[in-house]
């Protein structure tokens, strides 16, 4: 009977059909999915930081009110994306607590400190820019609940994107010390948000499988050539020089030739040794603590509401 059921799963996979909650599935897609998912929902959730750290410093209300309704988008992306984790039979409570134990990743780009107001627009061009070629086509991906949430998800990351050249173009039209603030911002950026994509496909492990599955739909290097070849005319038109000494069309391929990302920094950060890692994490879990009292209280408001309903 299993043998009948993974080759309807593959079938329906093949013929890019949906493959929902309730819908048998093996064991491999449902850990491979639970694994990406939650990952993808603690960025969110840890992603808030870096830029929430800039909400009291904001430079005008515009800008501020801008800032808020991005940070506010991240922390409902976060909640779908926990939902969508949840119809696959894993816990929100618990996901929270693998986070904070160390014992699930986070995108490693929000390890990086943001150390002045333009590091606010370089986040949205580059980091939500890098964020949409990933998740473009995963609107595709073969997972119903993790496909829709993606549709919204989108959206949302390309306002995001938007706000942050705006954001730039403005500061580019200012003065030197303004535009000397973005240069810097867009050198410390540009390495970590390649590395978004993660590991260059010969290391990385679960793509194979993955695209086979089509839980992902392009491999790491694809992305990360896609997101290369749509920022370099960006970077011109704003007019700041992107840290690459290897940058450089590529006539024959039809694409940017660019240099390869310190993958050892890369494994630094993820493994825990980037210069926020420790501060998000104790930020986290400093805010589930203090939420106790919510969660006890609505636990118990709910058991009095059944106990209620009995009587
Ligand atoms: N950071 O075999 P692969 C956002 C891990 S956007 C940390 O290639 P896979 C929006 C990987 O998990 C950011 N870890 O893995 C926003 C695996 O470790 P494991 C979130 C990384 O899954 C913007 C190992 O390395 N977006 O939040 C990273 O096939 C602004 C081997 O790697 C998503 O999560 C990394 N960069 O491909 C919010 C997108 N890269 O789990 C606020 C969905 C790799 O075996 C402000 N996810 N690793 O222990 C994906 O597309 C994929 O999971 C990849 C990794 C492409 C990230």
């Amino acid at each position: 009977a299993e043998q009948g059921l993974e080759e309807y799963f593959e079938s329906r996979v093949a013929g890019e059909q949906r493959i929902e909650p309730r819908d048998w599935m093996p064991e491999g897609y449902r850990r491979t999915l639970v694994r990406q998912v939650a990952q993808h929902a603690h960025s969110e959730i840890i992603g808030m930081q870096p830029e929430g750290d800039w909400l009291t410093r904001a430079p005008s209300l515009r800008r501020k009110a801008i800032l808020l309704a991005k940070v506010q988008d991240e922390a409902g992306h976060g909640l779908y994306l926990y939902a969508a984790a949840e119809t696959l039979g894993v816990d929100r409570a618990d996901l929270t607590e693998r986070l904070i134990e160390g014992r699930q990743k986070y995108s490693s780009i929000f390890n990086y400190p943001t150390l002045s107001f333009a590091d606010v627009g370089v986040i949205g061009w580059l980091v939500d820019g890098a964020a949409i070629c990933n998740q473009v086509p995963l609107c595709r991906s073969s997972f119903g609940p993790y496909a829709r949430a993606m549709v919204r998800i989108c959206k949302e990351e390309s306002f995001h994107q938007r706000q942050g050249y705006e954001l730039l173009l403005r500061m580019m039209a200012g003065t030197e010390a303004q535009r000397a603030a973005v240069q810097d911002a867009v050198e410390r950026w540009w390495w970590p948000s390649l590395m978004m994509f993660g590991p260059p496909d010969a290391d990385s492990p679960n793509t194979r499988q993955s695209m086979a599955w089509r839980i992902k739909r392009d491999t790491n290097d694809e992305l990360r050539q896609r997101f290369v070849d749509m920022s370099v005319p960006q970077a011109d038109r704003l007019g700041v020089t992107l840290p690459d000494p290897d940058l450089r069309w590529n006539a024959e391929r039809g694409h940017y030739d660019f240099g390869e990302p310190d993958w050892a920094e890369f494994k630094r950060v993820i493994g825990g040794g980037g210069p926020c890692n420790a501060e998000r994490i104790a930020r986290r879990r400093a805010a589930h603590e203090n939420g106790a009292w919510v969660r006890e209280a609505a636990a118990a408001y709910a058991a009095k509401r059944a106990a209620e309903r009995e009587a």
